[in-house]
């Protein structure tokens, strides 16, 4: 019985050169990023990554919608062993969301290729398109259209507040793409937590046993402009009172509701927003979210029946559009496992955990078995220019990584 052939080891410094490297693009004065889905400094991130991938060895691949793999062949000719995350930014967001999920794809397969290990399947690295949804929804977007959550119609024409499309900026970056995505036989998903409960217990590994689901509404309140000094209260429709209410009925439902319930007002836009007229237009953004499938439909029927109250009280108009849905989900349990135990058999402290966050790993995993690795970030902070990570912890991740997609791409003998 040979003995096992010891695993190659990933370069932290290397690692952590290409998070900087990267990071630089886009880079903002309180040390975030700002590379917003398809702009032109997505353009960059992109091609920066795309150049490495290619130097490594790998087949680069774009589909219609943008995503991008990057296949590193096996053996043998087989759905490969998929690793990734996204590159497009929030807009004062941090050097890791996302980031690092892709560069722990890239730094495995230069460890593999600086041990010379051929794995018997392929294995891709995806960069997928605007997971963040923060300039054009819905959210998870380049995933969400591999899993067919959505389609590809409906996503290229979505437009950002400029009126821009999906369509306009994939041709203006040169990332709409015809080739066909690849079908993957396992994808890995590293991030950071953006959550404070690696850290405060001190674990270095999370084994992600799923993320919560997410409702998401854009509102418009119409009530009607008028001048801020002669109008008395009785007459006035305004529309921003009618926000504000809006505003405290989420919060008091996510503290109301159990099941790690969460309800965000992160977008807020006033017109005609002068000092002196009375709001007769506001939209609003609602992002509702829960571990449990039936209590966040319960937090979507309070919500609306909030909205149609205050609407009635306040004499507005309420128009109410959904723009994302997707259930609680549930990881791969076998992979959750073994990231698990991979993380032991490291000597790295590691737990479950539930992702507050969505990521494309929850679209990918309809179709194959997906998991994630977590590792912690500094303060739990995220979608924040302070967002921080440490290279050791980034590096265990990338580690266990390794050995996870090692044993799901399988290796065939190392040439000597
Ligand atoms: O909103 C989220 O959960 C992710 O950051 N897109
Ligand atoms: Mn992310
Ligand atoms: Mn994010």
């Amino acid at each position: 019985m040979t003995a096992p052939q010891p695993s190659p080891r990933i370069n932290p410094d290397r690692l952590w050169q290409s998070l900087m490297d990267l990071a630089a693009i886009g880079a903002t004065e309180l040390g975030g990023v700002r590379r917003l889905a398809l702009t032109d400094l997505d353009r960059q991130g992109r091609d920066l990554v795309r150049a490495w991938l290619h130097h490594a060895g790998c087949r680069i691949l774009v589909d219609a919608i943008g995503n991008l793999f990057a296949i590193r062949p096996g053996a043998r000719e087989a759905d490969p062993v998929g690793i990734g995350s996204h590159i497009d930014t929030q807009p004062s967001g941090g050097k890791f969301d996302g980031n690092y999920g892709v560069l722990a794809g890239l730094e495995v397969i230069r460890a593999l290729n600086d041990a010379a290990i051929t794995t018997d399947r392929p294995i891709a690295v995806a960069v997928w398109t605007n997971e963040e949804g923060s300039r054009f929804t819905p959210v998870m977007m380049g995933s969400g259209v591999y899993a067919g959550a959505f389609s590809l119609e409906h996503c290229l024409a979505r437009t950002d507040l400029e009126g821009v499309s999906v369509a306009q900026a994939l041709a203006q970056i040169g990332y709409a793409g015809s080739d066909t995505a690849p079908r993957f036989a396992a994808f890995f998903e590293p991030h950071i937590e953006q959550g404070p409960i690696l850290e405060a217990e001190h674990i270095t590994i999370g084994a992600v046993e799923g993320a919560l689901g997410q409702r998401w509404f854009d509102l418009e309140l119409v009530g009607q402009d008028a001048h801020a000094g002669p109008t008395p209260l009785a007459m006035r429709r305004d529309a921003l009172v009618g926000a504000a209410q809006v505003i405290t009925q989420v919060r008091r439902i996510a503290a109301q509701y159990p099941h790690n319930a969460r309800g965000t007002v992160g977008q807020l836009l006033v017109s005609p927003n002068s000092r002196n007229v009375i709001p007769g237009r506001v939209r609003l953004t609602i992002d509702l979210r829960n571990a449990q499938a039936d209590t966040l439909a319960a937090m979507v029927d309070d919500i609306r029946a909030c909205i149609s109250r205050i609407a009635a009280d306040e004499r507005l108009e309420a128009h109410l559009t959904e723009v994302v849905h997707f259930e609680p989900c549930h990881f791969d349990p076998h992979w959750v496992s073994r990231i698990e135990a991979l993380a032991r058999a490291a000597g790295q402290s590691v737990r479950r955990i539930a992702s507050g966050a969505g990521h494309d790993a929850v679209y990918v995993g309809k179709t194959c078995p997906a998991a994630m690795i977590f590792v912690p970030c500094e303060g739990g902070i995220s979608h924040n220019e302070i967002e921080n990570a440490e290279p050791g912890h980034l590096a265990a991740g990338a580690q266990v990584l390794l050995e996870a997609v090692l044993e799901a791409a399988g290796r065939t003998a190392t040439p000597h």
